[in-house]
């Protein structure tokens, strides 16, 4: 079985996927398959997921690209700002006008938009701005090349590309909820795809809009979501299951602060006094116990690399409100829990689960600890 569906596989404990995985083997020995395409937009954001996604391992976006991944193939990636190499059509006026079609990346979305692409998933990088506010300065915020009737703004495209998307996924909380574009004041009036196309929003295929947020999210996170969306553009398996965010639960179904490696040492009350030291860093401000992140888990770039880890806070990356409060300031550590009094734990015990409030609560008081409580997720 090929990476993708052993990673998907390995993620998942739904019985409906692993049966699904043993499907995909005979689904493939059946012969040829469609191709399946992807268009990528950019919008406001720093281009990290998209170096992000250059950094996968499990599967490489380049081994789903040249068909390593026999259960995904084929898969083109017909448009990508940074990776593609079609130009707009200024570039084109001194070329023999057979290869303008060719080599105007405007053509590919107009052909998506018209339906002649075939099945695509559309991926947005980056936050989506108010355009009204900048047109009543006759500006624009945001454009993502032109044409002959001239810039393209990204809410006009994704709003003309969404129209015949099988599917729409929002890579990073830029995309996903606004991400730092649309941190307080938000002078753009920057939004997440959600908040743009509307939460009831469904796709062609019947399908809500996906969201992986992160700042930026793992290459891996990324590749994996769009190898199981291609897999149920197939119609081999079944839809992500989603949280009340829009996002695969596979991924974010569990606090970050769960699977810390830190996790003993706040358990055991020992938080750093200063950068370096080796123990839990709430007390530097990490809001990895309010936060749906999988970082813990997976690391960054094969396995390694996670904020906690390295002594960093989690500054909540993945979080609707960030970069600004709960968030935010940063380095300021959560409030302290509240202790329930003694006869609440008394009648706990009673019926049987004072042992796991105990264990909680036995955590030196005086040490701040933080309570799930304080999670606006719950
Ligand atoms: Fe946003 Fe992507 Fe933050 Fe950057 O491009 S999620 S600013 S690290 O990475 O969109």
């Amino acid at each position: 079985m090929a990476a993708a569906i052993l990673s998907l596989a390995r993620f998942s404990s739904d019985p409906v996927v692993k049966a699904a995985a043993k499907d995909i083997e005979k689904s493939i020995a059946q012969g040829e398959q469609p191709a399946l395409h992807i268009v990528w937009v950019q919008g406001q954001a720093c281009s990290g997921c998209t170096v992000s996604l250059l950094n996968s391992t499990d599967p490489s976006i380049v081994d789903v690209l040249i068909g390593q991944v026999k259960e995904l193939s084929p898969v083109v990636l017909d448009y990508h700002p940074t990776i593609m190499p079609q130009w707009g059509v200024e570039h084109l006026s001194s070329k023999a006008a057979e290869s303008v079609e060719e080599w105007s990346a405007v053509s590919i979305l107009r052909k998506a938009e018209r339906g002649e692409l075939g099945p695509y998933v559309l991926v947005v990088e980056g936050a989506v701005p108010d355009e009204t506010t900048a047109a009543m300065t006759g500006g624009r915020w945001c454009t993502i090349g032109e044409d002959k009737a001239g810039p393209l703004t990204l809410t006009e495209e994704l709003l003309s590309l969404a129209g015949n998307a099988a599917v729409v996924l929002a890579v990073g909380s830029c995309a996903a909820f606004g991400g730092i574009p649309h941190g307080s004041p938000n002078p753009t009036g920057a939004k997440g795809v959600m908040d743009v196309l509307g939460a009831n929003w469904k796709s062609s295929l019947g399908l809500p809009i996906i969201n992986i947020p992160g700042c930026p999210p793992a290459g891996d996170w990324i590749v994996k979501t769009v190898a199981h969306l291609l897999l149920t553009v197939k119609g081999i398996l079944p839809a992500p299951k989603l949280d009340k965010e829009h996002r695969p639960t596979f991924l974010y179904g569990w606090l970050m602060h769960d699977k810390c490696p830190r996790g003993s040492y706040y358990a055991a009350g020992q938080f750093i006094n200063k950068y370096g030291e080796p123990y839990c860093v709430y007390s530097m401000g990490c809001k990895g116990p309010i936060v749906h992140c999988p970082i813990t888990v997976t690391g960054f770039v094969e396995g390694t690399g996670m904020c906690s880890a390295f002594g960093s806070p989690c500054i909540g990356c993945t979080m609707r409100e960030f970069p600004d409060p709960p968030y935010s300031p940063f380095l300021k550590a959560l409030p302290a829990p509240v202790i329930p009094p003694a006869e609440a734990l008394a009648a706990a015990a009673v019926i049987g689960v004072a042992a796991g409030a105990l264990g909680s609560h036995v955590l030196k008081a005086k040490k701040k600890v933080i309570s799930k409580s304080s999670s606006k997720e719950g």
